[in-house]
């Protein structure tokens, strides 16, 4: 019998987690902001973070970037990103249009009534589909807060027809190995109807664009109780699971820390994708957190340990005993075999894993112990809230 080590190290050594820019801000609530001394501000602090994160963990290769706050100058930013890629050994990952944040969008984006303000957004992500180009970045991330609050205010319709015209155009921009990834949620900015609301939209709206075009799970974009893992099953079987934003949520988009409320499901999602490998091959895992009352860093390091826990978790589910079970429909002793990997304590066998790779076996307590955030604070303190951005 292999180790608790030897199971689960191929799929460790394998595993890597995206980190967002906007994680590493400053932000609050709609009814304040509050600010850590600590927190970034400039770009390059974002890159340092980042670093910081994958010195402690080794799992964080790559930064998403958000094109308004972190390349506000468009193509003329993208030597300088490249630099800060360079010298700190960060990765710039998905890149991610804004289409939310100027007066002009108030009415939606790709679904504006406006001509103009289409073509607008049009050309703002073609212009990140550009910049991903020239960073060697994969994947644009696409979320829209396009909606309305009002019944009768929007024609529904219509707005999925330039929609549909809207993502056709911008398909045939793409450049060879970029992917368009088609994120969804059911609300909020808007109240009564969203664009994109649900999976099963974006799912129709990948598959009418193109193989290229794939959905984007933000874990905290669903509602009350719903079965993510079954969307991830469905999404994987129909080719079209591109990714996913990991959070937790207690009753909305709460963007609490990934498996702080409900681990166990997302353990559940990682046995899908552990199931499936070959269709799981090129899923992308990004955080999409910014905390306001944990320190950013403390709490980004926490994630990646528990995001890499519950992989581990899943990586020892007994698959063909599973299978086993399933067609017999032994249905407790099926259950069994995810309630025994997913009890297994797999911390020991982590530290071990991050020992044997000159990583510290605790990055939590090796990043207290390293001074970087004290550090931050006197260098970064005192300036002020500014910078950065965050919409939740
Ligand atoms: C929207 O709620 C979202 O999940 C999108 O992914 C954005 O890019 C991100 O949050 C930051 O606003
Ligand atoms: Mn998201």
């Amino acid at each position: 019998m292999p180790s608790l080590l030897e199971q689960i190290r191929p799929g460790l050594d394998a595993f890597s987690i995206e980190l967002p820019s906007w994680g590493f801000a400053n932000t609050g609530t709609r009814f304040g902001k509050y600010p850590q001394p600590a927190a970034a501000v400039t770009i390059e602090e974002k890159f340092a973070d980042a670093a910081q994160v994958h010195a402690l963990t080794g799992a964080t290769p790559t930064l998403a970037l958000h094109a308004q706050w972190d390349l506000p100058g468009g193509m003329e930013d993208c030597a300088a990103i490249q630099d800060l890629a360079r010298r700190f050994g960060i990765r710039p990952g998905s890149i991610n249009p804004n289409l939310f944040q100027d007066a002009e969008y108030k009415f939606g984006s790709l679904c504006h009534p406006d001509p103009a303000v289409r073509e607008r957004a049009r050309g703002h992500i073609e212009g990140c589909i550009a910049i991903a180009e020239r960073l060697g970045s994969r994947d644009i991330s696409l979320w829209l807060a396009d909606g309305s609050n009002y019944p009768g205010s929007q024609n529904i319709r219509q707005r999925l027809r330039w929609l549909e015209e809207g993502l056709d155009q911008l398909y045939r921009r793409l450049r060879p190995g970029q992917r368009l990834l088609i994120e969804y949620k059911p609300f909020e900015p808007a109240f009564y109807h969203t664009d994109i609301a649900d999976w099963g939209m974006a799912a129709y709206l990948a598959r009418h664009t193109g193989p290229k075009a794939q959905v984007l799970v933000d874990t905290g974009h669903h509602y009350q109780g719903q079965n993510i893992e079954q969307i991830v099953a469905w999404l994987l079987h129909l080719g079209r699971l591109g990714g996913f934003h990991f959070n937790d949520r207690r009753y909305a988009d709460d963007d609490l820390t990934m498996g702080s409320i409900d681990p166990y499901q997302v353990f559940r999602i990682f046995c899908e994708l552990v199931l499936d490998p070959a269709a799981a091959a090129d899923v992308a895992f990004m955080v999409d957190q910014s905390h306001n009352l944990k320190g950013k860093m403390e709490a980004m390091v926490q994630t990646v340990m528990t995001a890499q826990e519950l992989y581990a978790k899943a990586l020892l589910l007994d698959r063909e005993a599973l299978a086993e079970f399933q067609a017999a429909a032994r249905i407790v002793e099926a259950e069994e075999c995810l309630r025994a990997a997913f009890w297994t304590d797999v911390r020991p066998a982590l530290a071990e894993w991050r020992q044997a790779r000159g990583l510290p076996g605790d990055p939590l307590q090796a990043l207290r112990a390293g001074g970087y955030v004290e550090r931050c604070a006197r260098e970064r303190g005192g300036r002020g809230a500014a910078g950065g951005g965050y919409a939740g």
